[in-house]
């Protein structure tokens, strides 16, 4: 108390600040929870924060993206989503407190995060029109509202019959008794309650008049015949709790709408029953998979397998109503296909490794799945689709998938006799959500961002002069094959190994070349030949392994690939981008 006493002012207008500033917390949390069940009704993906977080994602440049995805990883999007709630809330209590002095103003700027969030919406790519800026612009005007209301409580003024009460009482007078808001709860993060027998908090003018008054503990009686204009605490710390519990009920009950459209697909991935393939994957060579410990399985679990994409929330297609459109250049006409239609197809079934072009050298995206599709290239044939080599006007196939990517792709290398998929199982059980459910494609040995469209819904004949897809406007390669990469899985870096013979193993791919050797080199010694697994397919990785006659010391590994066409995976390191990484993984152990 006694510091107050020195210089009550700045501490008294505190609280009616700190209490803006919880009305604009609590109007940024109302639009965001009256935004949910909108969303629900609209699409999911138009909500707010789901918009803004997209277009966040899209006007990223390559190379924070490339940051983002190294050092987040998968957990990039919940580093972004977090990040925008964060960077709302404090424009929020920012917003708040400024609406206490300026009230529409405030009420305004709300609205026009709103507008930002609409904006968002409606430029997103896979933005279904109009209706996609609703989430947004309802949700703020009730934000809006919201604020309007809470802070004309916090300005609402007692007017003469007020004179005599005492001073932040909402209660009817009572000469001398000790002010009821003691119990109160704090009016924002860390602000210390007011005390009984403080001065009405206010704006400053109106603390000047009460200065005299207040300032010792207990003593709420002051003087009376004082006319203490003052807000109405009581009113408001209803007004924004019931706010806050209203907002709760909205919110969950938009998530739960939400979850139910989820079900829907929940339930239609349940429902498919993968039909045994026409064309079996062949049986991996025995040996495949060395019995080494430390080195990547030969097939990558579902669980396991890297993702890589912009979408910030998982789309859940419901298979029954997916569709698949294909049009552009060279179809003869349009042609619609459905899940049920794909699935009456031959299925084939094939071991397809897939890596991401955002794969540093030696990084974890790139991963070994057994597929199973329906070929691409009989699909597009049937269209009346031929590939440039035999006249067709297209050379390239765009996909589109139902957030709006578009990945383009030779239509040459879909069609000339890979196995280039439109694939529906992954491992044995439909894809999961996360990898493309109902339907992506695969096709071997191009990057994931040429070739490999998750929860795709149109296939669009064009030409790579009249289109740059969604990645290829961001700066990365019109055309990707994947480059020759090996990477060391054990020993891991700075391990310490005993001395003696230390199993050296890992993985090696060129996908559609095929690999043909893998060598070691510890230091600056020679290149020695490491022993590799059997072939599965040229389309697969290559495990391989090294018995290493290791000495005490610290030594630098490093491994490098050859593949079927003879071409030595470079030793020149480039990055990432534009279309892909080139170097060779080395791992520094130290041996004991
Ligand atoms: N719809 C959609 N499909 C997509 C992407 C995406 O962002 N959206 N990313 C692509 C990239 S860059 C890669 S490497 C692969 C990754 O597939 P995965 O997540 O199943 O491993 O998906 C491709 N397909
Ligand atoms: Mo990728």
């Amino acid at each position: 108390m006694r510091e107050e006493e020195k210089d009550p002012r700045p501490y008294r207008s505190l609280p009616r600040v700190a209490c803006g500033a919880l009305s604009g917390a609590l109007a940024g949390f109302a639009s965001l929870a009256v935004a949910e069940p909108v969303a629900a009704a609209v699409r999911p993906q138009a909500g707010p924060v789901v918009a803004v977080g997209g277009a966040a994602i899209d006007m990223t440049p390559a190379p924070v993206k490339d940051w983002a995805i190294r050092h987040f990883g998968t957990d990039d999007k919940l580093v972004l989503e977090l990040g925008i709630l964060a960077v709302l809330g404090l424009l929020a209590l920012a917003l708040g407190a400024a609406a206490v002095r300026f009230r529409r103003t405030g009420a305004a700027g709300v609205l026009l995060f709103g507008a930002v969030g609409a904006t968002a919406a409606l430029g997103r790519p896979d933005s279904a029109g109009p209706a996609d800026a609703l989430p947004s612009l309802v949700g703020a005007a009730a934000g809006a509202l919201l604020l309007y209301v809470l802070t004309g409580r916090l300005t609402a003024v007692r007017q003469p019959e007020a004179a005599g009460l005492p001073r932040r009482a909402g209660k009817p007078p009572a000469s001398g008794e000790p002010a009821p808001e003691v119990g109160e709860p704090a009016p924002a993060s860390g602000e210390p309650a007011p005390e009984a027998g403080e001065p009405a908090p206010g704006a400053a003018r109106e603390a000047d008049r009460v200065s005299g008054v207040g300032g010792s503990a207990g003593s709420a009686d002051g003087d009376a015949s004082i006319e203490t204009p003052g807000w109405d605490r009581r009113g408001f710390v209803i007004a924004a709790a019931s706010a806050a519990a209203a907002s709760a009920a909205v919110g969950a009950v938009g998530r739960s709408l939400n979850g139910s459209r989820g079900r829907n697909a929940v339930a239609s991935r349940e429902r498919v029953v993968l039909p045994r393939p026409g064309s079996p994957a062949r049986r991996p060579p025995r040996g495949a998979g060395l019995r080494v410990a430390g080195v990547s399985p030969f097939v990558t679990p579902n669980t396991d397998f890297y993702r890589v994409d912009t979408a910030l929330v998982v789309p859940e297609v419901d298979a029954t109503d997916w569709r698949l459109r294909v049009r552009g250049k060279g179809v003869r006409r349009p042609v619609t296909y459905s899940f049920d239609d794909l699935l009456r197809r031959e299925l084939v079934e094939r071991d397809i490794t897939l890596t991401c072009v955002s794969n540093e050298v030696g990084g974890p995206y790139v991963g070994n799945a057994r597929w199973t599709g329906v070929r691409l290239a009989d699909l597009l044939a049937e269209c009346g689709v031929k590939p440039p080599s035999r006249g067709g006007p297209a050379d390239q196939l765009v996909s589109r998938s139902v957030d709006g990517m578009t990945i383009g792709t030779p239509v040459e290398d879909v069609m000339d006799g890979r196995d280039a998929l439109l694939a529906l199982g992954m491992n044995g059980e439909p894809l999961p959500f996360a990898h493309g459910f109902p339907v992506r494609m695969v096709v071997p040995g191009l990057y994931g961002y040429v070739s490999a469209c998750k929860w795709i819904q149109e296939l669009e004949l064009t030409t790579f002069d009249a289109y740059d897809p969604y990645w290829v406007r961001r700066g990365w390669a019109r055309r990707a094959p994947v480059k020759t990469q090996s990477r060391i899985d054990t020993p891991k870096p700075f391990a310490r190994p005993r001395a003696g013979t230390v199993m050296v193993a890992g993985v090696a791919w060129a996908q559609h070349r095929g690999i043909d050797r893998v060598e070691i080199r510890v230091d600056d010694g020679p290149w020695q030949e490491a022993r590799l697994a059997p072939e599965d397919t040229r389309d697969t990785w290559r495990q391989w392994s090294f018995p290493w006659q290791a000495a005490p010391g610290t030594h630098t590994l490093t491994v490098r690939a050859t593949d079927r066409e003879g071409r030595v995976q470079t030793d020149e390191r480039t990055r990432t981008a534009p279309d892909g990484a080139s170097g060779r993984h080395s791992v520094v152990v130290t041996v004991e």
